[in-house]
């Protein structure tokens, strides 16, 4: 379908387009484009802008990824569709290992996403021919490398599922996830809850981990000060701001 780009949600439906190809392509599953629709209508509540808490998030995510020694960034068919370059610039930046981990596995759709992720730049990607299990997982989810997000002391879960994040929690690893749902299991589970839309997070994690990969005394502070109950306040009482402003706008409306 050819969108006109004047029309006023031209990137919000660009975005869909490119994750109904990427259906199409075998690279996203059909229960994707559903989770990308709850992601959006997050969005929309949030106003389709980074808040102030989720930059807090972001910064304490870059401190915990520059100081991991062996990080890795998980990928879905979702963030492959949607953020395979910024997933590749942010892997280089820290730099961390990429792990492809499918909720609806398939050799062939893995296979796919991992070519994907090497025309965006990426090499030596995992996920193919896992040799380890995530304990206390019954999904194909479970399946991981040793060298990869079982190994890894920092794990980075964009649009990820609640079991896996607690089970990765359970492993003593630093969970971070990206999820615009400021209320699912994975963002109450994670170390450091990224609440913020994918495409817009990682860029501006890659862009806090260039700035503080030569500053080890404030990645310490950064990591020893954050507080993710604090921060999840301050989710929330920012969406009740923003609540609170749109009633007003009807209210004068109305009048
Ligand atoms: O590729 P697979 O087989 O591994 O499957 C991937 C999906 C996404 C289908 C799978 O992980 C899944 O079912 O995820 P959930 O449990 O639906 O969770 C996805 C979460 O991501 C939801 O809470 C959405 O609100 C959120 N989300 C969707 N799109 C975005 C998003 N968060 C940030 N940015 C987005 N673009």
């Amino acid at each position: 379908m050819k969108i006109p780009p004047t029309h006023p949600r031209y990137t919000s439906l660009m975005t869909r387009e490119k994750l109904v190809r990427a259906w199409k392509a075998g690279v996203a599953v059909p229960e994707g484009l559903i989770a990308h629709g709850r992601g959006e209508a997050f969005d929309y509540l949030f106003g389709e802008e980074t808040s102030a808490p989720a930059l807090v998030a972001e910064k304490a995510a870059a401190a915990f990824l520059v100081r991991g020694k062996r990080p890795v960034i998980s990928v879905n068919g979702n963030v492959a569709a949607l953020a395979a370059r910024e997933v590749v610039h942010l892997a280089k930046a820290i730099p961390a290992k990429i792990e492809v981990n499918l909720f609806h596995r398939s050799a062939a759709r893995m296979n796919r996403i991992v070519r994907l992720l090497g025309t965006a730049g990426a090499r030596d990607v995992l996920g193919p021919r896992p040799d380890a299990r995530i304990p206390g997982l019954d999904s194909k989810r479970a399946l991981a490398h040793r060298a990869g997000i079982h190994g890894a002391d920092v794990v980075l879960v964009p649009l990820e599922d609640g079991d896996r994040a607690e089970a990765l929690v359970r492993m003593g690893k630093v969970v971070i996830s990206v999820d615009l749902n400021p209320l699912s299991r994975t963002t109450m589970m994670a170390t450091v809850p990224i609440v913020d839309e994918l495409t817009r997070a990682l860029p501006t994690v890659e862009k806090f981990v260039k700035e503080l990969r030569g500053d080890p005394k404030e990645v310490e502070r950064i990591s020893r000060t954050y507080d993710k109950a604090g921060n999840l306040k301050a989710v929330y009482s920012y969406l009740g701001w923003r609540l609170k402003g749109l009633m007003k706008t009807q209210q004068h409306r109305g009048r």
